[in-house]
């Protein structure tokens, strides 16, 4: 991991001279006010300060250097502050770190904590190979329990526990072990993507998943979003022909927000549908629920999405909706029904039903494909945000802010 410091006036200034010396996988780790002392607090401005990393070159792809799009947030936490989407508001992480450092000293002082719990073949040899580094050990071993009751796979609390253990000195402290565990979840969990226009191009965006996981329910938020924030021109098309209240849905979304909907049953229908829309900037495409069991629908589905037609100034993205409550060995089982699907992104939905995000990290790592918006909740337009890998780090962390 690479890790380095940017100083600016301003937060996002900050941010955009880590982004451009970086390049734009890099992710923010932490931001600083930074005040001067003495007499010289007279005379100079205060700034800002921000920690950014990127894993180390063999890991990731050609960082691009480019700047980043200044991309208003869909998550309302983030508006007012006028920062990246995928950045928090404030110097607000530190002080969230310590207070989970403090949450897992204290769980580790407790009575409750007890010797005989489960740990790691790899945790226990260095636990052998050095008495004197028992609290760290503990403490690594707090974590490993953590991360497993967080559901995230044994495999990759291995594969986190092991980089940082090659990566620690003797000295290291508590704090020092958890800023790395926290700092490594965010670079593996990467830079959410989300939904950009590019100039002078149209967006077609397929929606595809499992049934009942929330992709009508997530078209609507994200078709208010761009509507009514964004101020596009949004359209919606529905091939979910398979359950006539599923077209009264969305239809009634449509007509909510004042967004034309067409119906289509077969391939032929939907590249008209998509050439009568061509002045539209965006336009959202739901499709039936499937089951990963069935690999006709899956197919049926697949051949839509990579066999539509459309013209050069149109650009395809796909987003595969996965419930954050599914078993995991399922949700590898259905990402394996559509991965045919070209260049898909995850959605995660229904964060609000399970107390354990591993998932999230588990399928990350499993496919390497982008996540991009987490939803929390039934409420059109405002369950919906770009994924916050802080946010998500610190919860299996064991955070529950
Ligand atoms: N708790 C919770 N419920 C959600 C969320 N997103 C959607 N839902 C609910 O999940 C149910 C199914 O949502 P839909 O949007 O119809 O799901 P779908 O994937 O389009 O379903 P099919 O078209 O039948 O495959 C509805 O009751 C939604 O309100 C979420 O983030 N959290
Ligand atoms: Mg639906």
């Amino acid at each position: 991991m690479i890790i380095k410091k940017f100083q600016a006036e301003t937060e996002a200034e900050a941010i955009i001279k880590a982004k451009d010396e970086m390049g734009s996988s890099a992710v923010v780790l932490n931001i600083k006010t930074i005040k001067h002392r003495g007499i010289s607090r007279l005379f100079k401005k205060n700034y800002v300060e921000v920690t950014a990393a990127i894993e180390e070159p063999q890991h990731v792809t050609a960082p691009i250097p480019q700047l980043p799009k200044i991309n208003v947030a869909v998550d309302n936490a983030y508006k007012s502050s006028g920062s990246y989407a995928m950045e928090p508001s404030a110097n607000v992480i530190e002080e969230k770190l310590n207070s989970l450092q403090t949450m897992l000293e204290n769980r580790m002082k407790s009575a409750e904590y007890t010797e005989k719990e489960e740990i790691n073949k790899d945790v226990q040899e260095s636990a052998d190979e050095s008495r004197e580094e028992n609290t760290n050990l503990k403490f690594i071993k707090l974590i490993y329990n953590q991360l497993i009751d967080n559901e995230v796979d044994e495999k990759y609390v291995n594969q986190i526990i092991g980089e940082i253990q090659t990566s620690l000195k003797k000295e290291s402290t508590v704090d020092s072990i958890l800023a790395a565990v926290y700092q490594k979840i965010i670079l593996k969990i990467g830079q959410p993507k989300s939904i950009e226009m590019e100039e002078g191009k149209r967006k077609l965006v397929f929606f595809l998943g499992p049934t009942g996981v929330g992709k009508t329910t997530t078209i609507a938020k994200l078709a208010s979003y761009f509507k009514l924030e964004k101020k596009l021109k949004v359209a919606l098309i529905t091939s979910d022909t398979f359950r006539i209240a599923a077209v009264e849905q969305l239809r009634t979304y449509a007509g909510i927000l004042d967004v034309p909907l067409q119906v289509i049953y077969t391939i032929e229908e939907f590249n008209q549908a998509v050439e009568t829309y061509k002045d539209y900037d965006l336009v959202l495409v739901d499709t039936a629920g499937r089951s990963h069991k069935n690999n006709e629908q899956c197919n049926e589905i697949t051949h839509l999405v990579n066999d539509s037609r459309v013209d050069d100034n149109t650009v395809k993205e796909v987003y595969l909706v996965l419930s954050a409550a599914t078993k995991y060995k399922d949700l590898i089982k259905i990402n394996e029904a559509f991965n045919q699907v070209k260049n898909y992104n995850i959605i995660f939905t229904k964060l609000d039903e399970t107390s354990c995000l591993g998932n999230i990290l588990n399928m990350k790592l499993n496919t390497g494909v982008n996540i991009s918006y987490v939803t929390s909740g039934q409420v059109v337009p405002d369950d919906i945000s770009l994924l916050d890998p802080q946010k998500i780090a610190r919860s299996l962390l064991g955070s529950n802010e």
